[in-house]
């Protein structure tokens, strides 16, 4: 499955990218082969959204991403297509470390940046994000009704949705004999003692927690009060001794396919992406249900290039460029309707990608932080790595 997987999606990707200058006119035509859209209607539809494209005077956009979240030829599109002399993009690996860039002054420097559901509100209070004119996102109507006015920006004046996806286990079955089905892989006998030190968990606090949370029977995103906090810190506390590392996805998607890392809790699409270089990679949503999360786009309040951030949100609502987006990094997309058939059966198909109805119903949706709760998290955090028991000794 895995070579198999891997030549038809690198293959796609050449012929999408093939069309270069044409955008997703020429080449993406001939990705979307098979598809029920003509490549007529497809024209028709990107001459439409060029025409209404806003062009912005301002010729340079700085984006602060996750790694390993977009495919690299969408940046060169947009600079094309919107004359820009600079696209600035930078990367960032959890949603702490977003914030101690903005609280060190970054919400300056960038233009648009990607936080996760839960933040949004503490980011709207604290000033780094501004209500986006949506005037200028007319793209905004192909997300699809049911990813609009969420619990953590219930007008929709703050923030777009990108991806969603859930939060994991990635896994090797040619190494973890009991297979892997739920969260009991993680923090119980047999698996720690025979997988210690193969084992990761997330360098986002908010996720490590989630897991124990949930493994202890608790919300997975629990009101980070007592006692449930302090539970669960123990919990990790004992764990702490088998994990070899509180992992980022740089780390655990290079890692995971060259087997140093056994048993990680990852995000889905990049476990995917792990797969694509090493086919006994696997994804699982814990049977017992995990976090479901949506990732935004947002536009800080003290952007130096407000315009060109709206052009490339806009930009990026493009069902071409999400279907694009989509198939380079395996996340799922917001456009229900609108991109679905520009994506891969493959993908759309795919469980671990898209969940069906009856595993989203086990799994607890993203809720908003208060600014305590996060603090609480910090410190608890805080204490966790202080916590003995990460450190591998090698000769
Ligand atoms: C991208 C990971 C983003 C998912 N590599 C975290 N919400």
């Amino acid at each position: 499955m895995g070579e198999e997987r891997k030549l038809s999606r690198r293959e796609f990707l050449r012929i999408a990218i093939g069309g270069a200058a044409g955008l997703l006119v020429g080449g993406a035509a001939g990705y979307f082969t098979g598809s029920t859209l003509t490549r007529k209607v497809l024209e028709a539809e990107i001459e439409d959204l060029r025409e209404r494209a806003l062009l912005p005077a301002e010729k340079e956009v700085r984006v602060y991403n996750w790694s390993e979240y977009i495919h690299p030829y969408v940046l060169t599109l947009f600079k094309e297509e919107y004359e820009m002399e600079t696209v600035v993009y930078d990367v960032y690996e959890s949603n702490e470390e977003l914030r101690a860039a903005l609280a060190a002054g970054k919400d300056k420097y960038y233009d648009v940046i990607f936080p996760s559901d839960s933040y949004i509100p503490e980011f709207v209070d604290q000033g780094w994000i501004m209500e986006l004119d949506f005037k200028k996102i007319p793209n905004f109507k192909f997300i699809s009704d049911k990813f609009k006015n969420p619990p953590w920006d219930p007008e929709n004046k703050y923030s777009v949705p990108y991806m969603w996806g859930s939060t994991g286990i990635g896994w090797l079955s040619n190494r973890i004999e009991e297979g892997v089905t739920d969260w009991n892989a993680l923090f119980e006998e047999p698996y720690l003692s025979k997988y210690s030190k193969k084992i990761t968990m997330l360098c986002e606090p908010a996720d490590t927690f989630g897991a124990a949370f949930k493994y202890l029977g608790y919300n997975y995103n629990d009101d980070l009060g007592l006692p449930h906090i302090d539970e669960a810190l123990e919990l990790l506390k004992k764990q702490k001794p088998y994990v070899l590392k509180y992992a980022d996805a740089t780390e655990y998607i290079p890692s995971l396919a060259n087997e140093d890392f056994w048993i990680s809790l990852a995000w889905s699409g990049d476990v995917y992406v792990a797969m694509e270089d090493n086919e006994n990679v696997v994804y699982t949503i814990p049977q017992s249900g995990t976090n479901i999360w949506v990732d935004c786009m947002c536009i800080t309040k003290n952007a130096p290039h407000p315009d060109a951030a709206h052009a490339f949100i806009n930009f990026m609502l493009r069902p071409e460029v999400m279907a694009l987006n989509t198939a380079e990094v395996w996340y799922a997309n917001p456009e229900l309707e609108a991109s679905q058939e520009l994506v891969s059966e493959e993908i759309l198909e795919d469980p671990g990608i898209y969940p069906p109805e009856e595993v989203i119903e086990k799994c607890d949706l993203s809720r908003p932080y208060t600014s305590e709760e996060l603090e609480i998290l910090s410190n608890a955090w805080a204490e966790l790595m202080a916590a003995p028991g990460v450190k591998v000794w090698r000769l």
